[in-house]
């Protein structure tokens, strides 16, 4: 059996993820690596928990050791906005981290799985169906640490044969925790500002096409490329994954479907749309799907029905 460490499982992947792989492997063989608060519900009576900062190569490195671990989650991330205003910290968490998790990786025999992400794109690549192997020439420093990271996870395979994988994520939308300070982070408070009732300004331009994703496609792909066959691999680091494209109008008149009375109105963040005009559409992800099966089950309509049966029996509950 897998033993596995998360680092940043706290997080709006993390702590979804940890709920998944503990599922599969067992509640006592996924360590959940913590750093700072809020924590999700329960997180301390779910299965170990061990405080981690990813800066500190030492405490992951101890925590491999006495965990035995084997796989490494590195999920430790400053989103795109907020590593546009404070690039040193997006630099540190993205990078040294992932420096710090490869090198004891190396050492100590583990595989690593780490997102990547639509942000490794650039204004100068191709916007629709964007191919696998393209120009990544990002302008944004959270767009570098993605293609560095890349970079630097395929260097320490072929060079020292550690085990390591990555997709690129789209925005990811999810009803558990919140995922704060990314570009992509509309398309999730719209759906609670609908479920409560509530009108929903939105950041960035109709017309503006984000690749997305729901959270149970975006953990599956996560774990199934983490179990694909090595033999299959042809490429690494990382494979684009997509599942739907839209701009808010789109999301807008899905969720509208299903609350009528909902109302929408824009006040553009120039940071924000600026971000998105640099990055594509939508993602060509054939090679995921022929390396390694990768296979999307959820549609902007098929998610927009979950989130607001989930966010309405949560939310709504004591009204
Ligand atoms: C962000 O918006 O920064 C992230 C991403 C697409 O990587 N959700």
């Amino acid at each position: 059996m897998k033993r596995i460490l998360i680092v940043g499982s706290t997080g709006q992947i993390g702590s979804e993820l940890s709920v998944k792989l503990r599922s599969i492997y067992g509640e006592s063989n996924v360590i959940c690596g913590y750093y700072k608060p809020p924590f999700p519900k329960d997180f301390f009576e779910l299965g170990p928990c061990v405080e981690i900062d990813a800066t500190d190569i030492n405490q992951i490195a101890t925590t491999v050791k006495e965990h035995k671990i084997d796989t490494i989650y590195n999920l430790a991330a400053i989103l795109s906005a907020t590593a546009e205003k404070n690039p040193k910290l997006g630099w540190d968490v993205g990078l040294n981290s992932l420096m710090n998790c490869l090198d004891v990786a190396r050492e100590m025999n583990c595989a690593v799985f780490t997102p990547s992400s639509i942000g490794a794109f650039g204004p100068n690549t191709p916007k629709d169906k964007t191919p696998q192997d393209t120009i990544q020439r990002p302008n944004t420093v959270y767009g570098i640490t993605k293609v560095m990271g890349e970079l630097l996870s395929d260097y320490y395979y072929t060079r020292w044969g550690v085990d390591t994988r990555s997709v690129r994520f789209p925005g990811i939308i999810s009803n558990m925790t919140h995922p704060g300070g990314g570009t992509t982070d509309y398309a999730v408070e719209i759906y609670y500002n609908a479920v409560q009732g509530e009108k929903f300004t939105c950041p960035v331009k109709a017309g503006t096409y984000m690749d997305m994703m729901y959270m149970p496609d975006a953990l599956n792909a996560a774990i199934q490329l983490m179990e694909a066959d090595p033999s299959r691999l042809i490429h690494r680091n990382s494979f684009n994954i997509a599942a739907m494209s839209f701009d808010p109008e789109m999301i807008y008149a899905a969720i509208k479907k299903h609350t009528p009375d909902f109302e929408m109105e824009y006040d553009i963040d120039p940071l924000k749309q600026a971000i998105a005009d640099s990055w594509p559409n939508s993602l060509d992800d054939s090679c995921a799907r022929e390396e390694w099966d990768w296979k999307p089950e959820y549609d902007l309509e098929k998610m927009t029905e979950d989130m607001i049966a989930v966010l309405r029996s949560r939310l709504l509950q004591n009204t």
